[in-house]
């Protein structure tokens, strides 16, 4: 299948992270795209540079004002004070429960844990740059999938699935996959289903769809009792008014074996041929690999190829976006596997 890669992923290259109260450096790094990318060339796929502007969709999915803060962020920041330029704002104080979210605060700080659900989305100098271009490379294709392509890989970051209609989170900014959705809508698609294959819930992309009939969302995850992102994921979240039964949460205990992931993808994939949908959207995160760093599910390079096996099994145009996934060396040829195991099924 041909790959779409987004070239301005270099630009959100943030410094560090919190980890267990230290600085560490960023799981979500530049080389893992770029392991990605070298995988696909190394194996031959045939690669495209993103060509559409996602702007007219990107508004459909985020609010105008997270858009306007995002895209500013960092030149407020930097405007605070003269040294700003080498550090990075994380956001220390959130509007939880009774605290008022209807009023916009001015102190920056304040605006970042407004915007943001965790202090564990470092943002840096080319984050916009970086989350924009993403959104354009997720547009990009949805159009090539509109256009003759059966299939299509959009090699994207930083990832999209936590980042919801106003906020920010779990390194994710602009929702990509969301984005891929409403776009493949606006192009003709009645009905677009999302399976979500990360090992967190993606509580983002939940969110967004929510209250529709027209995107089915379905996720195999860690289980929010023990696993990011915590407070969203559980099985009894089911959709609301005329988006009631198209939210599907499929949530297992952290060190769930291969097995019991693969009965989950069944179900998954049964629920998708009964809802008919058009074109499929694969929130492809890679951190459901035994060797991740930051997850607790088993699965081996080699399940992979069953992955792209059984999705491709369900004849639909099929778009792949990519997600999480932290054991970076791996990351490029388990990434592959999925999709040579989709196109050789
Ligand atoms: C897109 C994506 O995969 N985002 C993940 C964000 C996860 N952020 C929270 C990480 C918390 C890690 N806790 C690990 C405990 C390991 N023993
Ligand atoms: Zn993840």
């Amino acid at each position: 299948m041909i790959s779409v890669i987004s070239q301005h992923h270099t630009a959100h290259n943030p410094a560090f992270e919190f980890y267990r109260g230290e600085k560490v450096p960023c799981f979500e790094s530049p080389q893992r795209l770029e392991f990605v990318i070298q995988a696909l060339q190394a194996r031959g796929h045939e690669i495209k540079i993103a060509e559409q502007q996602a702007d007219s969709i990107l508004t459909t999915i985020h609010s105008h004002r997270y858009l306007q803060f995002l895209a500013s962020a960092w030149d407020q920041w930097t405007a605070l004070a003269a040294d700003n330029a080498d550090k990075q704002p994380f956001p220390s104080v959130w509007p939880i429960r009774s605290l008022r979210s209807d009023i916009e605060p001015d102190n920056f700080i304040a605006r970042l844990g407004f915007y943001s659900m965790d202090n564990g989305t470092p943002l840096a100098a080319g984050s916009w740059t970086a989350a924009k271009a993403g959104a354009d490379a997720a547009v990009s294709a949805a159009d090539l999938l509109s256009n003759g392509h059966s299939s299509v890989f959009c090699a994207t970051r930083p990832p999209g699935h936590h980042a919801g209609p106003d906020f920010m989170g779990g390194y994710c900014f602009l929702n990509n996959a969301a984005i891929a959705a409403q776009s493949l809508r606006h192009q003709g698609c009645q009905r677009v289903a999302i399976i979500d294959v990360d090992y967190h819930h993606g509580n983002g992309t939940q969110t967004i769809f929510y209250d529709r009939a027209d995107v089915l969302y379905i996720s195999l995850h860690g289980d929010p009792v023990t696993e990011y992102p915590f407070y969203l994921g559980h099985a009894d979240e089911t959709g609301r008014g005329a988006g009631q039964g198209y939210n599907l949460n499929l949530p297992m205990a952290a060190g769930t074996d291969t097995v019991t992931w693969f009965a989950a993808l069944d179900t998954a994939c049964r629920q998708v041929l009964r809802f008919k949908p058009d074109a499929l959207v694969i929130s492809l995160g890679m951190d459901t690999f035994a060797d991740d760093p930051i997850s607790q599910f088993t699965l081996q390079s080699d399940d992979f190829y069953r992955i792209g096996k059984h999705l491709a099994a369900l004849r639909l145009p099929t778009l792949f976006i990519m997600e999480g996934g932290y054991a970076t060396a791996a990351l490029g040829n388990n990434t592959v596997n999925v999709l040579e195991g989709f196109d050789n099924a």
